[in-house]
């Protein structure tokens, strides 16, 4: 049932096609915008916030450059990542989903409890075959509940190549806590590799794009610290695992350039704020590979939801995202000063990065990146589920059945390659 194999067949991103996909962007050029000046557009502004209940996307690609290499993405309405979706709990949404690629392409709603045909998965949701080039799929539903998620392909490596974007739901009744603005904080990864040479790297060689692997020197020094039986026993699970205490991340900043909102750590994505504000910041972990390590020096956050439930509040100074997460904190800045939003990716092979400030003249320091961190047996713990119900093994574990009949969708990932 794992369909590994399929996205490879699907994506075909060869080197032709991305040229072909220059000429395309060049269509959008009819549309009254030049594709460099669309991508201008984006990096000053971000994703663009689509409201109401009636909403049409088109799926295209277009010229990006987050390297100084111009590249194609794959994009939602010429944006990567895609609009920004503003819906309000109760109302039923129509989303008229075009696909202008040469492939299949698809919508998944992640985290939406929605009818499975209404689902996007091709081949789960009940009677979709993806939507074919060309064609316009109409996905409408009731949304029945509120809070931070995302949608993202679920085709080939079109994710990966930057067809995810935000999803916000205004709920009915008042939340159980209070802030005065909110922003998303998309964190996402992107290769200028053709994804497909990146999957095929990591088949022959599940090592390629990691650096840190633990070297003699190391084994010296834990026999010097833990003793020899200790250091054996640790390394040997570690071995009968096939696995090493580096294995944090498969592919890595070597290939990836981190971003946030769609800006390079470089640009730095800025939200503005007024001194005294509670800022609701609405974080996404729209990759399709990184966890991200995230903090704002100088600034306690208090996380008061998870995958769009509200939680217990908590305060910290640090939290972990897995690939497709979301958490919604919120954080009051005391003075005029600016912070840096600050995430690592677990490898410590780079960091997206964002700016919270009163004042666009100001800049905030951006940390160094802490050593990397070892991992305990726990974390590569026989669950290889994680938290938002995406199966990290490469396994296909479909839809979940909720008890009112519905589906509750878990993701299929083909696109996370363990
Ligand atoms: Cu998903």
């Amino acid at each position: 049932m794992s369909s590994i194999n399929d996205p490879i067949k699907g994506a075909c991103l060869t080197r032709r096609r991305f040229v072909q996909g220059v000429a395309m962007g060049g269509a959008f050029a009819g549309l009254g915008l030049g594709s460099s000046a669309l991508a201008a557009v984006m990096k000053q502004q971000g994703p663009e916030t689509l409201r109401g209940t009636d909403f049409n996307l088109t799926i295209g690609e277009q010229v990006v450059n987050f390297t100084g290499a111009p590249r194609i993405g794959t994009t939602v309405n010429g944006s990567l990542p895609a609009p920004i979706l503003r819906w309000r709990e109760g109302d039923t949404v129509t989303l008229k989903v075009t696909n202008l690629l040469r492939e299949t392409s698809s919508i998944h709603w992640h985290g939406i409890i929605l009818p499975s045909a209404m689902d996007g998965v091709p081949d789960i949701a009940t009677g979709f075959k993806g939507i074919k080039p060309g064609e316009t799929f109409t996905y409408r539903f009731p949304v029945t509940q509120s809070g931070t998620y995302w949608y993202h392909s679920h085709s080939g490596f079109q994710e990966q190549t930057g067809l995810y974007g935000s999803i916000i739901i205004d709920p009915r009744e008042p939340e159980p806590f209070t802030y005065d603005r909110d922003y998303v904080v998309m964190l996402s990864d992107w290769t200028d590799e053709d994804p497909t040479n990146v999957y095929a790297k990591l088949k022959k060689l599940s090592h390629y794009y990691n650096f840190n692997e633990r070297t003699h020197a190391d084994l010296m020094k834990d026999i010097k610290e833990k003793g020899l039986t200790a250091t054996w026993n640790d390394r040997k699970m570690w071995n009968q695992m096939r696995m090493s205490q580096r294995d944090l991340s498969d592919v890595t900043g070597y290939t990836y350039t981190f971003l946030t909102n769609g800006q390079t750590p470089a640009e730095g994505w800025t939200g503005l704020f007024r001194k005294g504000e509670k800022i609701r910041l609405r974080f996404i972990n729209g990759s399709a590979m990184t966890f991200f390590d995230v903090r704002i020096p100088g600034l306690k956050m208090t996380v008061v939801a998870a995958d769009g439930q509200h939680i217990e509040p908590v305060s910290v100074d640090e939290f972990r995202m897995g690939v497709a997460e979301t958490y919604d904190v919120i954080v009051e800045p005391k003075d005029d000063t600016a912070y840096t939003i600050f995430a690592q990716d677990i490898a410590r092979s780079g960091y997206a990065r964002g700016t919270l400030t009163p004042d666009l003249s100001l800049t905030a320091t951006i940390p160094e990146m802490d050593p990397v961190p070892n991992l305990g047996h726990d974390d590569m713990g026989m669950n290889m589920m994680n938290h938002a119900g995406h199966d990290m093994s490469g396994m296909d574990h479909s839809q979940h059945q909720m008890p009112d009949g519905k589906m509750m969708p878990v993701c299929r990932r083909p696109e996370i390659w363990i």
